[in-house]
């Protein structure tokens, strides 16, 4: 890339913390033209955005520019921008990135219930399209339900939808709530299931169940990286990254082609072992996808349907 890739930060980062991949490789994949990268995050840069006091992490810096680099880099037309927990409900830096993409970035924010109308507007008009509601314990305080209620109230008039992200043993216990929700949902990667386990097997068949139930839920059948117990490569025959994720996000996309969702999840917030190779990651895609009716609709016609209906 050609972009500054300074990762430094006004905070002092997480010990640990592994800095996104500065080099990554051009991906070997093509993909179709307007793919959409549905799920990355901006975070500060720090002394223009500082993070929220209640963050449970402190990320190294990744802003507009760099996202944008990338993009363009990998191939992507238009990014989808969700709001990272390590700037709670302060939307700012998010809300610039939507701003200055022209038009090619929508957003997902995280908001208050006590939200004024005038600054929902406001993320309207930069692009937000749907709220996160998180519910993995080391990344928030829980809130409670009729909290979130209440969010759904106010943004039910707007269209948007909401975005869910939860690990797989916490279903159970959400599924009513998740199903009382009246607007469109999202679930992130793909409900986080344990890839050591069964693909065919009663967890995931509970996850795919869900879906079953509510067929306005779109998934996302993202971060092989995250999910992965293998690691970055398998190496047995031929090279194929993430191995032991494939299975999953195959049956997620080829049982809901119409309503799965692909995303870098750059600049990967909380990774320890790893940190991808994002054009790595893009060449993964096929292995998950595996016509090119099915690339098409993942990374082109149902995000825009999702984040662009207007354009269709
Ligand atoms: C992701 C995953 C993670 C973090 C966040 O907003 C966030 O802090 O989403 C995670 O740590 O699993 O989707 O980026």
């Amino acid at each position: 890339m050609t972009e500054p890739t300074d990762t430094t930060t006004a905070f002092e980062k997480t010990p640990g913390w592994l800095d996104w991949y500065a080099d990554p490789s051009r991906p070997r994949y093509r993909m179709p033209a307007g793919a959409v990268d549905a799920h990355c995050h901006v975070f500060g840069p720090g002394h223009e955005f500082p993070f929220a006091p209640e963050r449970k992490y402190t990320p190294c810096d990744a802003s507009k520019d760099q996202l944008y680099a990338l993009r363009d880099h990998l191939g992507f037309a238009r990014n989808v921008v969700v709001q990272a927990t390590c700037h709670g409900a302060d939307n700012s830096a998010m809300a610039d990135a939507l701003k200055a993409s022209k038009g090619t970035a929508r957003g997902v924010a995280t908001i208050r219930p006590d939200i004024s109308e005038g600054e929902l507007r406001e993320l309207h008009a930069a692009g937000v399209r749907g709220v996160r509601f998180n519910f993995v314990k080391r990344l928030v305080d829980a809130s409670p339900r009729q909290a979130l209620l209440d969010v759904v109230e106010r943004i039910a008039p707007y269209g948007w939808h909401v975005v869910l992200y939860f690990e797989a043993p916490d279903l159970p216990d959400l599924r009513d709530f998740f199903l009382s929700i009246p607007v469109p949902l999202v679930i992130d990667h793909m409900g986080r299931p344990d890839v050591t386990k069964d693909p065919e097997g009663p967890e995931f068949e509970a996850f795919l169940d869900f879906l079953r139930a509510r067929p306005d839920t779109w998934c996302k059948v993202t971060c092989p990286e995250r999910l992965t117990v293998d690691g970055p490569l398998a190496l047995d025959g031929e090279q194929l990254a993430y191995r032991d994720v494939v299975p999953f996000a195959r049956r997620v996309v080829e049982e809901f082609p119409d309503r799965v969702l692909w995303g870098t999840d750059w600049p990967h917030p909380n990774l320890r072992s790893h940190m991808p190779d994002d054009g790595l990651l893009v060449d993964f895609i096929p292995h998950i996808a595996t016509t090119p009716e099915l690339r098409r609709k993942l990374l082109v016609d149902n995000p825009m349907r999702l984040y662009w209906p207007e354009e269709r």
